[in-house]
């Protein structure tokens, strides 16, 4: 019988750390003659991370494995050190160039026949290792290297919505490579794998479970499972990232035994207390909690009539002996609104319940804020909550995974609409208060600040089931790290160091990518408005799905128009809740840009765009551009063909074929409601059921 081949040398696993070979030639000389040994200076565990990131990593890309001592023939080499730790970082960075050094950030310098990388600390050694493992890999010159990098967002966070019984809550790359049959896994290879990948992209944090905390994952935080724990902590630490678990807020009840789990009562005030010591003794540096509360049927403070500045302020106060802290999340909601009732609004929630508190959280609470008021849709304004909090901690959640964006069987590259989140101007400050510097707390001069995102891996051999959704993760941790980094930069990086260096591969990707959220949005819920998924899987259309639930996330759609209006004039308000011109664009009818108008007013079908289309018009033209362009993706695909590993090139194409006709179905679907709503026929008199 033939065996297996393991995971680990399936085509797809090693994903952007494959370091492919070189190709012979000037390039891969050059590489060699300045790689022939990797001379570490200091114990830490990062610096020895990085040296045998480096040592395997050059390996692999020019064929030679490195010596670890200073050449005694002259021979060019790598050292790497701290400023602490190593004397060649020492003398190579005077004293003012050490001192521009953040705690996670790096210098790499070619100095005579060395290329020093250093840091402050040891975990920007290993930063720096990686970048220059990923310079290779893109063919710079290593002659006169002379670079200095800071990570722009202390805070760089995964969120896994990993499941103890090994399932995924939104996960559509398999099952959980933390969890199996309620257990923690004993094998953590996958997991030390994971931890190299997220760090060779800076990341620096990640919560192992699902912000939903059941049963048992409620006694992650108690003697039962806390040394499992504490084997997963340890994997990540030797990757420079800290480990934080999700809480149940109920836990003092459910696992604790007390009647209540008030945050005002000292007995629950005592036993959070006594978690956090024993959680720290067994992970002295374990990050803190992540907390989902009063949503979605979640416990909260709500239940005692308390706010959630007093739940999260005495979670943050049982951990502030140990340096840990709180992440509380802002997605708080009433998920049973009436559709009669036109004033509650879900997309008013957040700012509603959270900007009353600012200035009562404690130091070490951090807000984590969607980056939509909604929820992950292809298209939303931004949480109006970032810029009306001046004085809270806050970081901007993202999903990586692909709920509500075709859960990795299409191909949507996401990093283009993280951007564009970013750059929004949130007029807070004046011109130029973007939501990166809220994020990065630097607007309001906070003391923490970063991203956060929910992850896209499971326990596909290739780790996030389409070939081309790694690119999501990948362009994440480098967003994180420096938000300025263009989308087709990243791109052609992810490219590069994950398929090699062929110019039409480069270009041919490069383009899906980066035309992939226009085109999944042409096909989808038009304008804006969302939700016209099926309910709970959010996959495929179902227009009214969510419009006859109980969820109450409408679209209203009749036969005489569509959109939701959220005027302070005639709707539910929610416009008010911008600051600057944000408010009048927003309010006003022709100011609204087109791709956010049905999420913000409710118009006939008939209303003219900016676009000089009516509003049927567009929806039909640009759901038959959709599923056109859908097509497209598998005919550029196709184009491929012995240019790519062929395993991963079937992948690839098997979920651009469905794509495509999933496109088309999503164009019928629509197309045939919205004719038989509006009775308005298509100018071009195309095919509509
Ligand atoms: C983890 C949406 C998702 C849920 C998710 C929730 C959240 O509602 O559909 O699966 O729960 O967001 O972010 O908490």
């Amino acid at each position: 019988m033939m065996e297996k081949a393991s995971i680990q040398s399936q085509a797809g696993y090693g994903a952007w750390l494959n370091h492919l070979p070189l190709a012979e030639g000037a390039y891969r000389e050059h590489a060699a003659s300045w790689t022939k040994a990797v001379v570490a200076e200091g114990t830490e565990l990062c610096v020895l991370t990085a040296l045998s990131e480096l040592e395997d990593g050059i390996a692999k890309l020019t064929g030679k494995r490195p010596e670890k001592d200073i050449p005694q023939n002259g021979s060019r080499y790598i050292a790497i050190g701290t400023f602490a730790g190593s004397a060649a970082a020492k003398e190579t960075f005077s004293r003012e160039e050490q001192a521009e050094v953040a705690a996670e950030g790096f210098r790499i310098r070619t100095s005579g026949r060395s290329i020093v990388i250093a840091g402050a600390s040891a975990q920007g050694v290993l930063y720096g290792a990686f970048h220059l493992l990923r310079l290779i890999s893109s063919g710079a010159s290593l002659d006169e290297l002379n670079l200095l990098e800071n990570p722009v967002n202390g805070i760089r966070m995964i969120n896994q919505w990993d499941n103890i019984d090994g399932s995924i809550e939104r996960g559509y790359a398999g099952n959980s490579i933390f969890y199996a049959n309620d257990d923690i896994v004993d094998d953590l290879t996958r997991v030390r794998d994971y931890a190299r990948m997220l760090a060779s992209v800076g990341l620096n944090a990640i919560s192992i479970n699902n912000v939903n905390a059941h049963r048992y994952e409620t006694m992650f935080i108690t003697e039962r499972f806390l040394p499992k724990v504490a084997r997963v902590a340890e994997t990540f630490r030797k990757y420079g990232i800290k480990t934080f678990l999700s809480i149940n807020f109920a836990a003092p009840i459910e696992v604790g035994g007390l009647e209540t789990a008030d945050p005002l009562e000292a007995s629950v005030q005592e036993w959070w207390k006594e978690r956090a010591a024993e959680i720290y003794r067994y992970i002295p540096d374990f990050g803190g909690f992540l907390v989902k509360a009063d949503s979605e049927n979640r416990p909260g403070p709500f239940t005692y009539d308390r706010d959630h500045a007093d739940g999260a302020n005495m979670l943050a106060d049982a951990l502030r002996p140990f340096g840990g802290v709180v992440i509380w999340r802002c997605f708080v909601y009433n998920c049973k609104q009436d559709w009669r009732d036109r004033k509650t609004d879900r997309a008013r929630a957040a700012y509603d319940h959270f900007t009353p508190l600012d200035g009562r959280f404690k130091d070490n609470v951090i807000l984590q804020v969607k980056n939509g008021p909604m929820d992950f849709q292809v298209r939303e304004p931004l949480s109006p909550l970032f810029g009306a909090m001046p004085n809270t901690n806050m970081t901007i959640e993202f999903q990586i995974t692909q709920e509500y964006t075709g859960q990795q069987r299409h191909l949507c590259y996401l990093v283009p609409q993280w951007k564009e989140a970013l750059e929004f101007e949130t007029y807070a400050r004046g011109e130029g208060s973007t939501v990166k510097r809220v994020a990065d707390g630097t607007l309001f001069g906070r003391s923490y600040g970063g991203f956060a995102a929910v992850s896209n891996i499971g326990d596909d051999a290739n780790w996030t089931g389409h070939p081309l959704a790694q690119a999501n993760l990948y362009g994440y941790g480098r967003l994180a790290w420096n938000p300025d980094l263009t989308s087709e930069g990243i791109a052609a990086e992810w490219i590069t160091q994950t398929f090699g260096s062929n110019e039409q591969v480069l270009e041919t990707v490069s383009g899906m990518l980066m035309e992939s959220w226009s085109i999944y949005e042409s096909y989808t819920a038009p304008l804006g408005v969302g939700w016209m998924v099926t309910p709970h899987y959010h996959y495929g259309p179902d227009v009214d799905g969510y419009e006859y639930s109980k969820w109450g996330t409408y679209h209203f759609a009749d036969l005489h128009g569509i959109g939701v209006d959220r005027t302070v004039k005639s709707g539910t308000g929610y416009t008010a809740q911008y600051q600057g011109s944000n408010a009048e664009v927003y309010e006003s009818l022709e100011r609204t840009p087109d791709e956010l108008l049905l999420f913000f007013h409710h118009v006939p079908y008939t209303h003219v765009l900016k676009s000089g289309k009516t509003v049927i018009q567009h929806i039909y033209d640009t759901r038959f551009e959709g599923a056109e362009r859908a097509a497209g993706l598998t005919a550029k695909w196709n184009s491929l063909e012995g240019l790519i590993e062929p395993s991963i090139f079937e992948e690839g194409k098997q979920r651009f074929l469905i794509q495509e006709e999933h496109a088309q179905h999503w164009r019928d679907v629509l197309n045939t409601y919205f004719f038989r709503k509006s009775g308005l026929p298509d100018a071009l008199g195309r095919t509509i059921y």
